[in-house]
Order: C-alpha cells, then structure tokens, then sequence
C-alpha cells in the first residue's frame, strides 16, 4: 500500500511536490484539467462545488497532453523524489460528445484514444475518469467537520436542467443556442459508457495503462435532470462486466461509497479490492441526499478496518486523500491533507 497526493494543476510545481513528499508521500496523482480558470471559486485551493454555472471553461479542444509534455512533468515529479501513479480526469472540450452522444464523438473518442496512449508512452500506469454530464454536483458548503471546519455536504437534490454548451461542471461551448440538455434515461447513458469502454479499452490495454472509473458524486440516480450510473455499489460490477479487462478498474472513492443509501462500505470494500487502481480516502457522516464530509477520524467509516480489508486482498495500490475540511489557520488545504496523510501513514504502519 503507498501513500500519495492529490495535486490540483496551478499546484504542479516543485513547492508541491516537496510538500507531499515531506508529509510522507511517495506518489502523485495530478489533475491536468483546470477547474479554476473562472476564478470565481472562493478559494482555490478548495475543492470546486459545482453550481448552476459551472466550474469554469473547458480547454482547447484542438490541444491534446502531448508525450513530450506528459515525460516533461514526470520528470519533474521524478526529480523531486516521488513517482507520477495517475493523471485524473478527461477535459469536457476533449470528450463532450462522447458523454452527450454528439456529433463529434467519433471524433474526441480518437482524441481520447491518443490521450491514453501519450499517457502510456510517458510511463503514467493509471488514467482515472468519471463517466457523468452533471459531475459533482448538488453540494453545500459549511462548517461541518469538527471544530467548525468548513467542509462540503449535501442538503437535498439540485433540479435544474444543464444548459446547452455545458457538461462536467464545465462550458465547452460559450454560443451554444439558448436551452437545455436533453433528458436521457440510465439505460441510454450505461449505452454510452459501454461504446466509451469498448472502444477505449482495448487501447489501454496496448498502452499499458490502467482506466479507473470513479463512481458519481455525490451518488444519486438522478441529479439536474440527468441519470447517473455508479449510484450505488452493485452497479461498479456492471460497469466492469462490459469489458472485464486489467485495464477496466476502479477509482474507488471511499466516500462517495459510504454515501450510497445501499449496500456496505465494507464488502464493497472486499468485493472490488482486485479491481482499485487507486484509493480516494475520505470520511463522511451520513449518506445522500443528506451527508457531510469530515475528517478522517470522525466519520461513519472506520478507515482502519477498510485499510485492513485492502491489506487481507494483497492490494498494492495508490491511496490518496480525496478532500479533507478546510481547517482554521493560513493555509487551510495544507494543514487538512498534512493532517490526514500523517493518520494515513500512521494508520498504514500500524497494519
Ligand atoms: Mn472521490
């Protein structure tokens, strides 16, 4: 089991990578999407909420990570002493249509396809995604972790249709027409994701890397007019029964499993441990449409017994810290994840 960051993309630089490396760390898994370019978040080294009007605009359609960039930034993170486990996240203005079944899919799933072998040929093993047109979505934020510590939860279900020109949280398109996205059922959505697996797949298995699917957060069946797919925690199995395949896994997130209204935290724990390319460790108290996000050691979820569940499976894998509370002092994100790598180690050396 290793220990890692997660790094948002203003934080790719060496300051960041020391800092993870002095909290323990030996790996990163880094976002290259911006999701911060509106630079209307409150703070931006918080995790972004997800309003009516989205996190920001998606990228240059036409610019795709090329290998030169991809080995240009291991290195780097090489340099500095730590190992590059994952890229997590397609950009909206690269893969839009394949999630809306547009006109261009045909076209961004080539695009997608040679994401994913550039990835490979930079040596980065994991490539991690999260197959929804709402994203994240519906949250709150306030001071619900302990001492007051500003966090995010869920109060109830935002219902408001996604306009056009819009997906993941994101604007692909500023002149979309006036209107909404069209409603869909789940069976036209799990239909996308199977074209999505079935192409992409088998060019990640000649790659050498390792698509791991995040479930939905937060896990409703519908949120903003739109199905959801990984809602509760039967439905990874079909979701990796389309394509079984090495490279068909899971980036599991603990929370937003311990937030479903059915199954258990812990068998889905013992059921999927072979399929986790790596680990999002969060706590959580409560489950939607109604939950809070706290700290590790507070939770519903005793993390120890999961740590303990995926040591029992012989799991080799990455676990990062998803969000943690912002906590009171000058530099709120890095006290949480210092504070939340340190139970982490100290919770992998005690197993
Ligand atoms: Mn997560």
């Amino acid at each position: 089991m290793k220990l890692g960051l997660g790094l948002y993309r203003h934080m790719l630089n060496r300051q960041h990578y020391d800092f993870a490396r002095q909290c323990g760390c030996t790996h990163l898994v880094v976002h290259l999407v911006d999701y911060f370019n509106k630079g209307n978040q409150e703070n931006k080294n918080d995790q972004p909420i997800g309003d009516n009007s989205g996190w920001g605009f998606a990228g240059d359609p036409e610019k795709i990570w090329t290998v030169e960039e991809l080995v240009q930034l291991k290195k780097e993170i090489n340099d500095a002493g730590l190992e590059l486990e994952a890229i997590e996240n397609f950009d909206p203005a690269h893969w839009h249509d394949v999630l809306l079944d547009g006109p261009k899919k045909k076209i961004q799933i080539e695009k997608l396809k040679q994401i994913i072998r550039n990835v490979g040929a930079a040596g980065i093993p994991v490539f991690g995604y999260n197959f929804s047109l709402a994203g994240v979505s519906s949250r709150i934020t306030g001071d619900f972790a302990r001492g007051g510590a500003r966090s995010v939860g869920m109060d109830g279900v935002d219902e408001r249709p996604i306009r056009n020109g819009m997906v993941w949280n994101m604007v692909y398109d500023k002149n979309a027409p006036e209107g909404c996205i069209p409603e869909i059922t789940h069976d036209q959505l799990w239909e996308r994701l199977a074209w999505f697996l079935n192409e992409l797949i088998p060019v990640a298995e000649e790659a050498g890397v390792k698509l791991a699917a995040h479930p939905d957060d937060p896990p409703m069946p519908f949120i903003r007019k739109t199905p959801r797919l990984v809602y509760q925690p039967q439905l990874y199995q079909k979701l990796l029964d389309i394509k079984p395949s090495s490279s068909n896994t899971l980036e599991f997130c603990l929370g937003s499993i311990a937030e479903m209204t059915e199954g258990d935290v812990y068998e889905a724990t013992e059921q999927y441990a072979s399929n986790v390319a790596y680990v999002h460790f969060r706590n959580v108290k409560g489950k939607v449409p109604h939950y809070k996000e706290v700290f590790v050691d507070e939770g519903d979820i005793d993390l120890i017994r999961i740590l303990k569940i995926f040591k029992e499976n012989k799991f080799d894998g990455v676990f990062i810290p998803d969000h943690t509370p912002q906590m009171s002092c000058d530099a709120p994100w890095y006290a949480g994840m210092a504070y939340t790598l340190g139970y982490m180690k100290a919770a992998m050396k005690l197993i």
